[in-house]
């Protein structure tokens, strides 16, 4: 009979706020105590000189998601957090997204059905609302959200799915009166229907016209009034996959206001440019994305997002598709417009390798920022923390160790995901994770899968920190915000 499961020994212990060399303890799935000499256990994992960090938590993912006729995305939920887990991430917060016509309940049970049983991360779900009936937001979201669904997503952009701002305010005021927290997509569609068909009408139809028809000006825009509206009927608000320095510039402005705004960005903004799109062979479509990538200045603005706490979040924004498929960025229709080719990138099992490459490797961000970055924020904002996105007594033990001195390029041959490529295709990678632990069972060592029964849960979460804040300070938020995130 031994003490603990399992004890990681004498690894560099890394959370958001402290960092110290211990052992971690685990019973039953949890942590259950810190420090040196703690007794026996059926599993000793030596962590001398790695960095020992709560597992990854990445918010913004999208699996088994309907998009459009014939296409299919590339990952269900048992490909989608395999692929998670290799590449540190431990838990993972996908969209459910709703149709028109559709009640939440509805298309909930049907990505449950997905989901439940499949799953190697932990997996807790959003809503995207594209249907604000008086049904959706006066019965069907306030329901949800005491059931631990407590934040939505909405969209500026695409014809069926987008909200006009009236439809935004009411879906806003939905959240301020049940406590959920809201995402904005934000990119102005009339701008870019508008530009759509000034490129059709000249016959350029390329994937690198996705990145002229939808500038950043159009984000910019977006972004501004996406914070104006929510400052309207105050409530805080997340702006999601930023792109650029003008959009930052913007959550920037509306936090220096005193508004709870926080900024997501994601590694297709660090690491890839409009330049990508224009491939010859079509290639260009394995970097559509929305926003798409810009230009280095962008790049060199996210950074400094990042680095500045303008940002508060990295996450993939994971949105899978075959490349050579016909239910992929290859469909006929794909072939035929930029406009019809699958919209998204696949990037949850590299999100994670590349900032702590590029970040911390590269000096611009330090540990514990990265494990901010990377899993703490995101427990925080969207209510499982200290659940999750601690190494702590009583917390999960959702733990994953990482090695800095292993180094590769990143390897389509070598990933998880159901994708057949990554837009990230020989980028040489300093620090790599080398174990991830998901409440007490390993299930990836040595990078691989270690077969372990798919264990992962659905979590409902509570109401976000920064919701209860905005509400207890009224027009002290931005205070609250730095309470909460960072
Ligand atoms: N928005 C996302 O968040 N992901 C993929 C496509 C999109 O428009
Ligand atoms: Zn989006
Ligand atoms: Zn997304």
């Amino acid at each position: 009979m031994t003490d603990f499961d399992t004890i990681i020994a004498n690894g560099l212990v890394v959370n958001a706020d402290e960092q110290m060399i211990c052992d971690i303890a685990i019973r039953d799935g949890l942590i259950v105590a810190m420090g040196t000499n703690l007794g026996t256990a059926g599993r000793i994992i030596d962590a001398s000189g790695k960095i020992v960090v709560p597992g990854g938590i990445d918010s913004h993912v999208h699996i088994s998601q309907p998009s459009g006729d014939g296409i299919v995305m590339a990952d269900d939920f048992a490909s989608g957090t395999l692929s998670a887990i290799c590449g540190g991430t431990t838990t993972i917060l996908p969209f459910c997204l709703q149709q028109k016509g559709q009640s939440l309940r509805e298309v909930l049970k049907l990505y449950h059905a997905e989901a439940d049983g499949k799953c190697h991360a932990d997996v807790s779900f959003h809503l995207i609302v594209t249907d604000p009936t008086p049904n959706v937001l006066g019965q069907e979201l306030p329901a949800l959200v005491e059931e631990g669904y407590t934040s939505f997503k909405v969209f500026m952009t695409y014809e069926g799915m987008r909200l006009y701002d009236d439809e935004i305010l009411a879906t806003m005021d939905c959240a301020r009166e049940t406590g959920a927290l809201m995402m904005v997509h934000c990119e102005n569609e009339d701008a870019i229907r508008y530009l759509i068909g000034k490129h059709e009408e000249q016959a350029r139809l390329e994937p690198k016209y996705h990145a002229t028809t939808r500038p950043q000006v159009v984000e910019r825009e977006a972004t501004h009034r996406a914070i104006s509206l929510a400052e309207v009927v105050d409530v805080p608000v997340v702006i999601v996959h930023v792109s650029n320095g003008a959009a930052m510039q913007e959550i920037r402005a509306g936090k220096a206001r005193g508004r709870a705004v926080v900024g997501e960005t994601c590694p297709q903004y660090l690491m890839l440019t409009a330049d990508d799109l224009d491939m010859a062979e079509w290639e260009g479509a394995k970097f559509v994305c929305s926003p798409p990538p810009r230009d280095a200045e962008s790049q060199i603005a996210c950074w400094e997002g990042i680095e500045t706490g303008v940002f508060d979040l990295f996450s993939s924004d994971h949105c899978p598709f075959r490349y050579d498929d016909p239910h992929g960025k290859l469909s006929p229709e794909g072939q035929k417009s930029f406009r019809w080719i699958p919209n998204g990138i696949p990037g949850v099992e590299t999100r994670l390798p590349i900032l702590f490459s590029e970040g911390v490797e590269k000096g611009r961000i330090d540990l514990q920022r990265f494990v901010a970055l990377s899993s703490t924020n995101h427990a925080k904002l969207y209510g499982l923390y200290p659940r999750k996105g601690v190494i702590a007594v009583g917390s999960d033990a959702d733990i994953v160790i990482w090695d800095a001195a292993k180094s590769g390029p990143i390897l389509q041959s070598g990933l998880h995901h159901g994708a057949d490529y990554t837009p990230y295709e020989g980028l040489h990678v300093k620090g790599w994770p080398i174990l991830s632990m998901l409440r007490g069972s390993v299930v990836m060592e040595d990078g691989e899968p270690t077969g372990a029964a798919p264990v992962g849960q659905h979590l409902a979460r509570d109401r976000s920190p920064l919701v209860n804040v905005a509400r207890s300070l009224q027009s002290s938020l931005g205070e609250g915000l730095q309470q909460v995130v960072r």
